[in-house]
């Protein structure tokens, strides 16, 4: 390892739609990012973890191990009240293998058909963690929430997955129907990085 790589930091997703949020929420950390797509392909790890937070410590730990650097790793999804806490962790698997983010979409929005709007609460929720290869015990982590409901009908094309069904609260637009910089203000990621990004910094200055 050169003293470049010991302190650049991986986007530890395959969610290009995160890497993306990610590349905008990072820009004032001093320090060099790559995404997974710049290098050599790797499996996905299992995500068997039963909240947010295990699921981001299996992947920080799974991506900095394999390629010996240190590993940023994000997992999140969107928890409805009317439906237990659904999609949740299973976000990205909700309905199955198969299906696109447009898929699981419509999927939500059909188990969601006979519920009233003031019955539709939801929130994002993300886990942030950040681990060093060099001691995966003892690492960086952080959450973020954002409040909302489920709409109806998809609206908007910005953002990625379930943003065209979600309104933040005390907004009338979808977090599709908005700009970048408006949903990194208030988005469950935006959060998680702004809490984790000091911790980050020193980190990265400090390898
Ligand atoms: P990685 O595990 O490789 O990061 P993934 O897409 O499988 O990619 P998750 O397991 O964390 O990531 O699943 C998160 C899912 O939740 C994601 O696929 C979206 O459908 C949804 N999601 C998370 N954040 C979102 C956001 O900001 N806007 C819309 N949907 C979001």
């Amino acid at each position: 390892m050169d003293e470049r790589d010991s302190c650049r930091v991986l986007i530890a997703t395959q969610n290009t739609g995160k890497v993306r949020e990610f590349r905008r929420l990072l820009s004032g950390i001093p320090t060099e990012f790559v995404g997974l797509g710049e290098l050599e392909k790797v499996e996905a790890p299992e995500e068997d973890g039963a909240t947010f937070l295990e699921n981001a410590v299996i992947k920080a730990r799974y991506y900095s191990r394999h390629f010996g650097e240190f590993a940023l790793a994000d997992d999140s999804g969107l928890v409805v009240d009317a439906l237990d806490g659904a999609p949740g962790v299973r976000s990205a698997r909700y309905g199955g293998d198969g299906l696109t983010d447009l898929d699981r979409l419509h999927l939500l929005l059909e188990n969601l058909r006979d519920v009233p709007a003031d019955e539709r609460t939801a929130r994002f929720e993300c886990a942030v963690v950040v681990i060093d290869p060099a001691d995966d015990k003892d690492f960086l982590h952080s959450l973020g929430t954002v409040e909302g409901r489920i709409i109806f009908e998809p609206r908007g094309v910005n953002g990625f997955g379930y943003d065209p069904i979600f309104v933040p609260l005390g907004e009338t637009r979808t977090t599709a129907e908005m700009s970048a910089d408006e949903k990194d203000a208030l988005s469950h990621r935006g959060r998680a990085i702004r809490a984790i990004a000091p911790a980050l910094s020193n980190l990265v200055s400090n390898p």
